[in-house]
């Protein structure tokens, strides 16, 4: 099988998942609900579950049920984070992936409801994976290391200063360049990967702490890619406008290092996390491929 034709695989896998843990559009709720289940359905490319369900793999064997419960809540929280940073009060985006967003599509209240919705679907969906698993003890310090890193400590924290400094109209230093994205973008995708590893009894505590510097590397050399990406990126296949950094005036990784030396960094970046991840899985793994594809990403 081909790398792409795995990725949709696994893809597809994980939109079955997500499937089985979508509500009924009925009741009084139904609208928020509908716009709960648009916002989950309307593409994306289901990175983070993937790296979580493949950590485990490599680990387990093959997915664990709690791992692939636990990657339906990580796309939650995921998409409850697009939804907001699309609202009129942060980036006020109307397109993504090529849609409208979930607040240009159901009205502003629904958007915030809809993410606030998704959160709490999210620690539910958790909860569940943490009653059902075999090691209730171990699924739980996975999902509380998960929302940590999703938190103020994390995604949420870096959003805050990186908004701060927009509504400012801040130059953004590169010390404070480098908190927003190991937050904002970073700590996301480092949690995916550490999370997986977690949950499977085989990986040590320094298997752990060795995946989650390897997916720091990745998750860094992700936004570099996304600054990239709205200075040379296709609006087509993005599936939203390009130039939103330039036109807002903000400082990324592009404006301090230009574009060639942001595709060095990211270069360096991958080699160091795909270093690490063939010590236990050797060149030609999906894992590796997978970084190799990030690194490069048009989408
Ligand atoms: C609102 C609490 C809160 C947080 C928002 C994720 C985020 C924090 C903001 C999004 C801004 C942004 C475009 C960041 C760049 C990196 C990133 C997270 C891109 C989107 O992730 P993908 O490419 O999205 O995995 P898909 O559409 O594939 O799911």
């Amino acid at each position: 099988m081909t790398f792409p034709e795995a990725l949709e695989q696994k893809k597809s896998a994980i939109d079955r998942l997500i499937e089985e843990h979508l509500r009924k559009e009925e009741g009084y709720a139904s609208l928020l609900i509908e716009a709960v289940n648009y916002s989950l359905r309307v593409g994306g490319k289901r990175i983070r579950p993937i790296l979580l369900t493949e950590a485990n793999r490599l680990f387990a064997g093959e997915v664990m049920p709690e791992a692939g419960t636990l990657a339906v809540a990580l796309e939650m929280i995921h998409t409850y984070s697009l939804v907001h940073d699309d609202l009129p009060a942060m980036d006020n985006d109307a397109l993504r992936r090529g849609h409208p967003t979930t607040h240009a599509k159901y009205g502003e209240a629904m958007g915030i409801l809809a993410g606030d919705a998704l959160l709490n679907e999210a620690v539910e969906v958790a909860f569940s994976a943490v009653l059902s698993a075999e090691d209730n003890e171990r699924t739980c310090k996975a999902a509380a290391m998960l929302f940590n890193k999703a938190g103020i400590g994390g995604m949420v924290g870096g959003q805050s200063a990186d908004v701060l400094a927009e509504k400012r109209n801040e130059f953004i230093e590169e010390e404070k360049l480098n908190f927003i994205y190991e937050n904002k973008t970073q700590a996301l995708i480092e949690a995916s990967v550490m999370c997986g590893a977690m949950l499977a009894p085989k990986a040590s505590k320094e298997d752990v702490r060795a995946l989650g510097r390897a997916a720091s590397c990745i998750g860094m050399a992700f936004q570099i890619r996304d600054d990239i990406l709205d200075v040379t990126g296709d609006e087509k296949s993005l599936g939203k406008p390009i130039g939103s950094d330039e036109r807002n005036g903000k400082s990324t990784y592009v404006t301090f290092a230009g574009e060639e030396g942001a595709k060095k960094r990211i270069r360096e970046l991958t080699d160091e996390a795909c270093g690490i991840v063939s010590r236990y899985t050797g060149e030609d793994d999906f894992l590796i491929e997978l970084f190799r594809f990030l690194a490069i990403r048009d989408i």
